[in-house]
């Protein structure tokens, strides 16, 4: 199999600089040796351009940097539609998460209905108006799943890209009160790590895989680094104790890739400028790695 790495150099989204360098740091640590070492073909296709925050006007403050993030979203959508008619697995490394518009409108447009894991501290199911910061990379799935403005919900050109009884949340310890609401009135499936602590890693995966990869449908998977407790990712934007151990972490990719469902996957929001030695690139790469079947025996 192919994979085609696509690197989005994304900070827009986050309000904060180190994610920006976030593809070349996963990249430093080692991915396409390790994707290699695994079988896998990779076709690295570089970076998608991004304007610097500096040379742009923030713009509306409940949704900072909405014309450039739409203008990455476009570009990037595109990119991934034509790896998947290539035939080859779209591996979109971020930047911060505002890239999973671009890359789960990509998919979406090739597989219909899409399910996907969403695994992250946060549930990014803000809109314009719920935000408490106005960044953007805290709205993502509510716009996938048709919510909030426009600009957001219609790239592409269309909209819902997901049906919200696909979407599935995991991990998640960080919830503003607007989103809290909306995830409720919208029936979304949220594994909080409360479940997690409680039922276990195990069960609330086999339960993940089986709401988004339902009826054998296609499942992207998007994987925020801030997902793990911050011992082992010190190197993101938006820490919350209390995450995903080690283990667990891979334990939720290694039930991901025994579906055999998997189409994309995005890896998000590693921040190079606060992270250990590169810590935080090092296990993405080992989580990708698991997510696209590596076993231990
Ligand atoms: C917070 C933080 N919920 C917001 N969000 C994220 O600003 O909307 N941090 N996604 O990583
Ligand atoms: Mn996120
Ligand atoms: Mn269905
Ligand atoms: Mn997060």
């Amino acid at each position: 199999m192919r994979i085609r790495v696509i690197g989005v150099p994304m900070d827009l989204g986050a309000d904060r600089r180190g994610v920006d360098i976030g593809p070349s740091a996963i990249r430093y640590a080692g991915l396409s040796e390790h994707l290699r070492r695994l079988g896998y073909t990779v076709n690295d296709i570089g970076n998608v351009h991004v304007p610097q925050p500096e040379s742009r006007p923030v713009g509306n403050t409940q949704l900072k940097y909405l014309e450039p993030i739409v203008q990455v979203s476009e570009e990037l959508a595109q990119l991934v539609t034509e790896a998947l008619q290539a035939n080859e697995f779209p591996l979109i490394l971020g930047g911060d998460h505002s890239i999973a518009l671009g890359s789960i409108s990509g998919v979406a447009r090739v597989h219909q209905p899409l399910g996907v894991i969403w695994v992250d501290a946060h549930t990014d199911f803000n809109t314009g108006e719920t935000t408490p910061s106005g960044n953007i990379h805290g709205m993502i799935l509510a716009a996938l799943a048709g919510l909030g403005d426009g600009r957001l919900v219609e790239v592409g050109g269309w909209s819902p890209k997901l049906n919200t009884s696909d979407i599935v949340i995991v991990g998640a310890r960080d919830i503003d009160p607007g989103e809290q609401n909306l995830l409720r009135n919208n029936h979304i499936h949220v594994f909080t790590m409360s479940d997690i602590d409680e039922r276990g890693i195990s069960e609330i995966m086999h339960q993940a895989v089986a709401i988004a990869g339902r009826d054998n449908h296609p499942v992207h998977l998007s994987l925020d680094l801030d997902a793990l407790d911050p011992r082992e990712a010190p190197g993101v934007g938006t820490a919350v104790r209390g995450g995903l151990s080690y283990r667990e972490a891979h334990l939720v990719m290694e039930m991901v890739a025994s579906t055999h469902q998997l189409v994309s996957m995005d890896v998000v929001e590693v921040n190079a400028i606060l992270d250990r030695e590169n810590a935080t690139a090092r296990l993405a790469v080992e989580l990708v790695l698991s997510a696209l079947g590596k076993k231990i025996l």
